[in-house]
């Protein structure tokens, strides 16, 4: 099959994320990408007008939730693959870059893993690292589970990643929160898809405050893991 040759759109994800943008956002390397858009989630700080001004388009979501607002970036997205990018600190743009550069060279699915070797979790050094214990568990049940290749995942939940929009679409991805990113890891691993990983180190957020506190993130992980367990026949091709 002839495909066309890879082009790239990043996609920006911002809900009250001021501080981030205003640091990170002036770094991104454009031209690595064909196209750069951003969802924002309706902002009440000046986010989406600073997007603006840095010239950027931004897109007001249409419905709730950080995995809406990553569908709408499949649904702006012109390009054959997307990445997603999190202006709040915690993401390095050179490794947005990588995964760019990862995409054209062939690979259908990155993530960018915080637990390989080389890598780091922003929890790393700390005593209690309760959101890393959760993702060690979350990481295992879904090697377990729907590993079909018997490629094991290091980090099912960052969301410093790429994707083809093809893939994307193959997926048939259905969850409209934060559990898109485990969700899209699990149906990669049940369509036997290679997940492309490289280490990424993690640095604490900038500004603002968390979207998402560890309990009830915990909790929303628990039952996309059972519904995907429900269905996991569902999308083997
Ligand atoms: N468009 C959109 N963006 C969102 C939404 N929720 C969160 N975001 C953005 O998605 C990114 C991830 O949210 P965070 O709160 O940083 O989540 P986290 O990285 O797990 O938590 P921290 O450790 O506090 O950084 C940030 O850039 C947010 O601004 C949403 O509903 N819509
Ligand atoms: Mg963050």
């Amino acid at each position: 099959v002839l495909r066309p040759s890879p082009t790239v759109t990043l996609a920006i994800l911002t809900k009250n994320e001021i501080g981030g943008i205003r640091k990170i956002v002036p770094q991104i390397p454009r031209r690595e990408f064909e196209a750069i858009l951003a969802i924002d989630g309706a902002s009440i700080d000046g986010s989406a007008e600073l997007m603006q001004e840095l010239d950027i388009p931004v897109f007001q979501q249409l419905s709730p939730g950080l995995g809406s607002a990553m569908m709408q970036a499949r649904h702006q997205c012109k390009t054959t693959h997307l990445v997603y990018f999190h202006p709040d600190g915690n993401e390095s743009v050179q490794d947005a870059a990588r995964i760019a550069t990862l995409l054209r060279s062939g690979s259908d699915f990155v993530v960018a893993s915080r637990m390989l070797p080389g890598g780091r979790n922003e929890e790393d050094g700390q005593w209690l690292r309760f959101r890393k214990w959760g993702n060690w568990f979350f990481i295992a049940a879904a090697n377990f589970f729907f590993s079909q290749t018997g490629q094991k995942l290091t980090d099912v939940t960052n969301g410093l990643r790429g994707i083809s929009v093809e893939l994307f679409d193959r997926m048939q991805l259905t969850s409209k929160d934060l559990t898109l990113d485990y969700q899209m890891c699990i149906r990669a691993l049940k369509l036997g898809v290679i997940v492309k990983e490289f280490p990424t180190i993690e640095e604490p957020r900038i500004d603002g405050s968390t979207h998402f506190r560890s309990i009830p993130t915990g909790i929303a992980e628990l039952r996309l893991l059972w519904s995907e367990l429900q269905r996991n026949r569902r999308v083997r091709p």
